[in-house]
This record gives C-alpha cells, sequence and structure tokens, in this order.
C-alpha cells in the first residue's frame, strides 16, 4: 500500500524520534515522510503536535488520512508493515517476544536518560532531586550491564528493532552524558556498537542540538 504523504514530527536530539528515522532508513521507506521540525520540551509545548498527539511527545507520525500515529513504538511497528523486505520486528514465535523486550528495555533506558536530562537540565538548580537522579541513573547502569551480557551472547545478531533501540540509548548516551564511560564497563557492547557505526542509516541520523 503506497505511504504517500506522512508528516513526522520529528526533532535532532529525540533518541526516540530517531528510532523512527533508522527504521524509515532500513526499509527504504525515507523519501515516503516529510519532516517536521519541532523544538519542544515539557514546559515549552507544541500546539501543532499537542493537536495530534495530546502527551505533546515526540515522535509522532501524520498519516495522509488524516490520522496521527504515536508513539515511537506503535510508528515503528506500522513503518514495519509497510515495506516488503525482511521484518525489522519477528512478526510470530519466541524471538518476537525476545527481542521486542529487548526493544523496551532500550526505550526503558532512553526514558530513564531523558527524565535526568529534565531534571538537570531544566529544572532550576534549587529543585533539584539527586536521589531520582541517582535512582534514573542506576536502572541506566543496571541496563547496561544486560545489554553487555546480551553483547557477548550474541555478538552478530540481527539489526532489528532491538538493534536500532539499543544504538539509539548509546548514541543519546554519549550525546548527553559524555562523561559516563559507558565503553570501559561494556566492552563488547562497544565492540558491536563501533561496528554498527558502518551502517549508513546510523551514520545518516547522529544525534545533534
Ligand atoms: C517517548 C517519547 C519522548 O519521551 C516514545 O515515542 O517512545 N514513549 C515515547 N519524547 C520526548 C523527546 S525525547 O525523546 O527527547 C518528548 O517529546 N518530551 C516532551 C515531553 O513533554 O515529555
Amino acid at each position: 500500500m503506497a505511504t504517500l504523504g506522512m508528516t513526522l514530527f520529528h526533532s535532532t536530539g529525540s533518541p526516540f524520534v530517531r528510532k523512527v528515522m533508522l527504521v524509515l532508513h532500513e526499509t527504504g521507506q525515507l523519501e515516503q515522510v516529510a519532516l517536521h521540525g519541532v523544538q519542544l520540551s515539557p514546559i515549552n509545548p507544541s500546539a501543532a503536535l499537542n493537536a495530534g498527539n495530546p502527551a505533546g511527545k515526540l515522535p509522532a507520525l501524520g498519516l495522509a488520512d488524516g490520522s496521527v500515529l504515536h508513539d515511537s513504538r506503535v510508528i515503528c511497528d506500522y513503518l514495519d508493515q509497510q515495506h516488503g523486505s525482511t521484518p525489522l520486528i519477528p512478526r510470530d514465535g519466541p524471538s518476537r517476544w525476545q527481542r521486542l523486550t529487548l526493544a523496551s528495555l532500550a526505550d526503558a533506558l532512553m526514558d530513564a536518560a531523558v527524565l535526568i536530562r529534565y531534571e538537570t537540565f531544566l529544572r532550576p538548580a534549587d529543585k533539584r532531586w539527586d536521589d531520582w537522579v541517582q535512582a534514573q541513573q542506576g536502572k541506566i547502569d543496571r541496563g547496561l550491564a544486560q545489554l553487555e551480557h546480551e553483547a557477548a551472547s550474541a555478538p552478530h545478531g540481527p539489526f532489528d528493532i532491538a538493534a536500532i533501540g539499543i544504538v539509539c540509548l548509546l548514541g543519546y548516551l554519549d550525546f548527553r552524558q559524555p562523561q559516563l564511560g559507558w565503553r570501559t564497563r561494556c566492552p563488547q557492547l562497544a565492540d558491536w556498537y563501533a561496528a554498527v557505526q558502518e551502517r549508513p542509516s546510523v551514520q545518516a541520523t547522529q544525534p545533534s542540538a
């Protein structure tokens, strides 16, 4: 089915938007989508985005029929149903649940990293809560330990929806927490990440402010 006339509410710094951009690149659908750049934060909303997604979060995908899809999981699933090559999301069997769960872990760690960003960048200094930041960072630390274990056991898995989420997570950590030094604790994950940097889709979607 033609998927002409789609509009992606977009920002170059969002790791969740990058998931959609990687799916578009990897499935050859980039030309089907116009990008609508949005600068926003929880306290600086976008009326245009809110009209399509009352939650006011990026990404959101406007379809040719006027409907709007969100969040990034739904958008990636939709786009993965529009192309004819190998699905990025396994359609059935144990690999489907395993890979969707790994993708969900990457999403949860991105959520934690975005919450840390808001707490340390947006919230006024006198209102910051260090215990909150430490708790979110603990989720990231524990999650990275599991991703290191996954990378050690399956170093050359498919570049599927789980790999896409992990690339977006690690790229966001490098972008927003350059001092974190995750590679030291996760050498196998670092090797995998270095290898996937060769993909044109990964190079074309690097985060920027
Ligand atoms: C999370 C999107 C999100 O947090 C998804 O798409 O998977 N579950 C959603 N987006 C952030 C921007 S970010 O990725 O840096 C967002 O839109 N924040 C604005 C807000 O009001 O939370």
